[in-house]
């Protein structure tokens, strides 16, 4: 059971069907941005208490309710006004999504600066894989593979580093890395919490269930998969709060495909503005999962580029702040045109 209260988003809206019901009151703005939401569903303590508009929500959900309309701080200093893209870097010979082609550095560096030049507007760079079943690999050979990539593309751009050893976000910290992104938010490693607390750093904390790769799959088992992911996500903010990491450094991220089978990623893909509710960005990283695989019956990762760019629309419009992608180039376009359709007009400039 998922302890507290929860006020869920429903009934979107865009453009001047947004602005008009914002305007008369019948919409509050999700996140303080361009999309607006109508109705709400109250939950507490697990049990859902029903749907209504916004306008007959009792009183005393009323703070809850116009938290979700606050907009939280811009994450790591970065444009807040429109959805950014997070180019990932695998520098490993065996993830799931794009089996080793970046494993050499220069290969890597190269892969990194034409994503910059496509529009990424940060680098994802990780030497492990956390594909489902992976094996882990210490923290030495992780540092030893993503550092001399990290040192390079953290002069022309905000890289995160993906790791859960505290040693290796320590490594890319002083190399240049801005962010940490963290798989296990922040549970795999016990030093890893006090390290975020002493530095500036902010952190992507995402939901799997263990901390562990290679068994998450057999942990697939939720009674309400969005909202248990919510509150695991809470329990966690307010674990780094308490050590000294403000929520304005916090982004959270739902971990598609960690732990989750196809029912949970689409609940969890459909649910998102639940997580809004917690005050942080929303990071979504959806592209090339098994997932849009076994919807599509497409087996090769790298050739599920159109489902991957439809997940991340779908992530887009339900209030998803930072896309998680490795085919930048094609989800920028796709993303520009969507903002200009939901928007009813072009980009001003
Ligand atoms: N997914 C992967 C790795 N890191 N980090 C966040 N915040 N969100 C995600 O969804 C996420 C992540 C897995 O994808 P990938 O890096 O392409 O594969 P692999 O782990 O096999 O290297």
């Amino acid at each position: 059971m998922t302890a507290g209260r929860f006020v869920e988003p429903l009934g979107l809206l865009t453009g001047p069907v947004a602005f008009h019901a914002l305007r008369e009151g019948f919409a509050l703005p999700l996140q303080g941005g361009d999309i607006a939401f109508s109705f709400v569903r109250l939950i507490e303590d697990g049990e859902d208490l029903g749907v209504g508009p916004i306008k007959e929500v009792p009183e005393d959900w009323h703070d809850a309710m116009h938290a979700i309309a606050q907009r939280p701080v811009p994450f790591a200093g970065l444009a807040s006004d429109r959805p950014l893209v997070m180019g990932v870097v695998n520098v490993t010979p065996d993830s799931f999504s794009d089996g080793g082609r970046h494993f050499d550095p220069a290969v890597a560096i190269a892969a990194g600066n034409a994503m910059l030049a496509a529009g990424a507007d940060i680098l994802d760079v990780g030497g492990e894989s956390t594909r489902p079943g992976a094996a882990a690999i210490d923290a030495a050979e992780e540092i030893a593979r993503i550092l001399p990539v990290v040192r390079e593309l953290a002069k022309a751009a905000p890289v995160s580093v993906d790791t859960r050893n505290a040693a290796t976000m320590q490594a890319a910290l002083d190399a240049g890395a801005e962010i940490v992104n963290d798989v296990s938010a922040l549970r795999h490693d016990p030093a890893a919490l006090t390290l975020l607390a002493k530095s500036q750093a902010p952190v992507v904390l995402m939901h799997m269930p263990g901390d562990d790769p290679a068994t998450m799959q057999s942990r697939a088992s939720y009674d309400d998969v969005a909202l248990e992911v919510a509150g695991f996500l809470r329990d966690r903010i307010a674990t780094c709060e308490a050590l000294g990491i403000p929520r304005g450094r916090i982004a959270v991220d739902p971990g598609i495909g960690f732990g989750k089978t196809l029912a949970h990623n689409l609940a969890l893909i459909d649910r998102l503005p639940l997580l809004a509710a917690l005050g942080c960005r929303v990071v979504l990283g959806a592209s090339r999962k098994r997932f849009i695989g076994t919807l599509s019956g497409v087996e090769e990762a790298g050739q599920r580029v159109p489902g991957s760019i439809a997940a991340a629309l779908a992530g887009a419009a339900r209030g998803a702040s930072v896309l998680r992608v490795h085919d930048v180039a094609e989800t920028v376009q796709a993303l520009t045109v969507w903002r200009a359709c939901a928007a009813g007009r072009a980009p001003e400039g």
